[in-house]
């Protein structure tokens, strides 16, 4: 492969100096790629520069003097190696890894986008969307990594065959990651209560929803396991919000512009010592538009403080629009949980319900949440091990 590189850099043409060698340009997979001198300099991967055993910068910033420029850069026997002046400094740059990091590109899309690693569904999703059997994603990496890449794409899948006693949905979570613990515990069970801290205790239906916007920050993941269901009702749907924001932007741009612009509030005060509020928008987008987050939960919603009265009627009528395409059958999976079968949300993006438990008999679910970093990881480190297989 380097030697592939090492032809391709050689029949390109030479590195062309920008600015008085303040950037560079350089052809890289055939489109021209400009750099920054400042870029390329901090970014060297030097045994100097970055420690090669943990991959850690060893300098700062302020080890770079402000003034770098290229005072040269070709294609040889290392890549690209360009000498920087004033200190003189020469480093490689292998052209692949420089390929995946181009930054010379057009700004994102409008606000609202998603990466390529997102895939929006509705309920053409299929009946119950991607499943996997617990002791083969358990067992074989392959089916592990498939069943990640499934989360990471769609923000839920489902497991079937997995442990129905207490606890189970921690042997999940450790196949990825690391299990976040709350008030309501490291695992939840979620059935009838007398005296319920919270109506997901309870046998009312509940209206799609991620769990916990009022925590900071939200859980990234949550796992529901079924371990037992023998009531009438009590079916789970889920509905991917990043649809749901799609949808909403397409049919009124302002509301969905409304909705990520201000912020809601949110609270849980239904037990003693406990007192979590947060203030986040329902849409949440990064400074560069990208689609960030969903928060969006009836029961927990506090009054909104923070929009201003001139624009309060829309944002409701905004709120309203997204809580009515929640609604949309078009967009659910809807399915019934029996025992041994789970599901795992992306719970910063896909929306959870459950319909009413209309007769008597015993429903018993455990849920755990945990955070996203532990899943990407795993994901990635995944990905990387078959690439080299
Ligand atoms: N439980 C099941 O976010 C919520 O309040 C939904 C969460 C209590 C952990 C319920
Ligand atoms: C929850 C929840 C769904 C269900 O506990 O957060 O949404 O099916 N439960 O009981
Ligand atoms: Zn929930």
């Amino acid at each position: 492969m380097w030697k592939d590189d090492r032809v391709q850099g050689q029949a390109s043409p030479p590195p062309r100096l920008l600015d008085g060698g303040g950037a560079l340009e350089v052809q890289l997979g055939g489109e021209p790629h400009r750099f920054h001198a400042i870029w390329l300099r901090d970014n060297a991967q030097d045994a100097a520069t970055r420690s090669p055993g943990n991959g850690q910068r060893l300098i700062t910033l302020l080890d770079i003097p402000r003034e770098t420029r290229i005072a040269d850069a070709r294609w040889d026997e290392g890549g690209l190696t360009v000498r920087f002046e004033p200190d003189g400094k020469v480093v490689g740059f292998d052209p692949d890894w420089l390929l995946s990091r181009t930054y010379d590109k057009p700004a994102p899309p409008a606000a609202g986008w998603t990466g390529p690693e997102i895939s929006r569904w509705d309920a053409s999703l299929g009946d119950q969307g991607p499943v996997e059997r617990y002791h083969v994603v358990r067992t074989d990496p392959g089916a592990r990594l498939r069943w990640l890449r499934t989360v990471q794409r769609y923000g839920f899948a489902r497991l079937t065959e997995a442990p129905t006693t207490s606890g189970g949905c921690l042997e999940v979570a450790r196949l990825f990651g690391y299990v976040r613990e709350t008030n309501y515990g490291r695992t939840f069970d979620v059935r009838a209560e007398v005296d319920p801290s919270n109506l997901a205790y309870t046998n009312l239906g509940l209206q799609a929803h991620t769990d916990n916007p009022y925590r900071d920050p939200a859980p990234g993941l949550q796992i529901l396991a079924c371990l037992e269901n023998s009531v009438e009702g009590g079916e789970s749907i889920v509905i991917d919000g990043f649809k749901v924001a799609q949808e909403l932007q397409a049919q009124s741009p302002h509301g969905f512009e409304l909705l990520a612009k201000y912020c809601a509030r949110f609270e849980y005060a239904g037990s003693k010592g406990v007192r979590l509020r947060s203030k986040r928008p329902v849409i949440e987008l990064g400074p560069d538009g990208e689609l960030i987050s969903i928060r969006f939960n009836n029961r927990s919603a506090a009054p909104f403080t923070d929009i201003p009265y001139d624009d309060m009627a829309d944002y409701y009528a905004a709120y309203r629009r997204m809580a009515e395409l929640i609604e949309e059958p078009a967009l659910a999976v809807r399915f019934k949980l029996t025992p041994g079968d789970l599901f795992i949300v992306d719970n910063l993006r896909v929306l959870h319900a459950r319909s009413a438990i209309t007769s008597g008999g015993e429903r018993w679910l455990q849920g755990c949440y945990a955070d996203k970093d532990g899943l990407s990881s795993t994901l990635a480190a995944l990905e990387e091990d078959s690439a080299e297989h």
